[in-house]
């Protein structure tokens, strides 16, 4: 049907500098690029870890999706991203199957990617991003 790809696995911290820190210092590795993402509220580092993202968020204000997680949970696992060539045609998938979706068109996220949340009370728990990154 479709094929998807690991994109990237989000974690939400508090301080950014401070967690690309305590990541260099524990497993060596610096960030590919940094990007404040306003339409998402969040400053966002992307480590690369084989073909695959570890996305950093660190929210702009207490507002904003990371703010509240971070305040109700603290920091941790925030969500998962899964790469597709079509995203359209995904959304149009999920919505046939009636899933509840955050977004139900596609917004612009970091790297001029075109992106969609899937609602964490759809599967297990888990808040899915979809991403169809920009040749
Ligand atoms: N993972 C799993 N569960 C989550 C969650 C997350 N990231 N965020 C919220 N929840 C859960 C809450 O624990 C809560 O569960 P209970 O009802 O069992 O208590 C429920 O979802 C509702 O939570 P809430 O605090 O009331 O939050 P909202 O419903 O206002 O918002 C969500 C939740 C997913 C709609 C919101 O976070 C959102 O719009 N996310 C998409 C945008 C986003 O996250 N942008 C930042 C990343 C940008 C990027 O990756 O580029
Ligand atoms: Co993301």
């Amino acid at each position: 049907m479709f094929a998807y790809n690991l994109d990237h696995v989000a974690i939400a911290v508090s301080d950014l500098d401070v967690a690309l820190g305590d990541y260099r210092r524990l497993y060596g590795a610096e960030p590919l690029y940094r990007e404040v993402v306003s339409e998402q509220g969040v400053e966002e580092a992307m480590i690369a870890v084989g073909g695959s993202f570890i996305q950093l968020l660190q929210p702009l204000s207490a507002e904003t999706p990371v703010g509240v997680f971070l305040s109700k949970r603290g920091e941790g696992l925030h969500h998962v991203a899964l790469a597709v060539d079509d995203i359209d045609a995904a959304l149009g998938h999920l919505k046939a199957e009636g899933a509840r979706l955050v977004d139900d068109e596609p917004r612009v996220g970091g790297r001029g990617a075109r992106i969609a949340f899937v609602h964490p009370k759809e599967f297990a728990g888990t808040l899915v991003e979809l991403v169809e990154v920009a040749q």
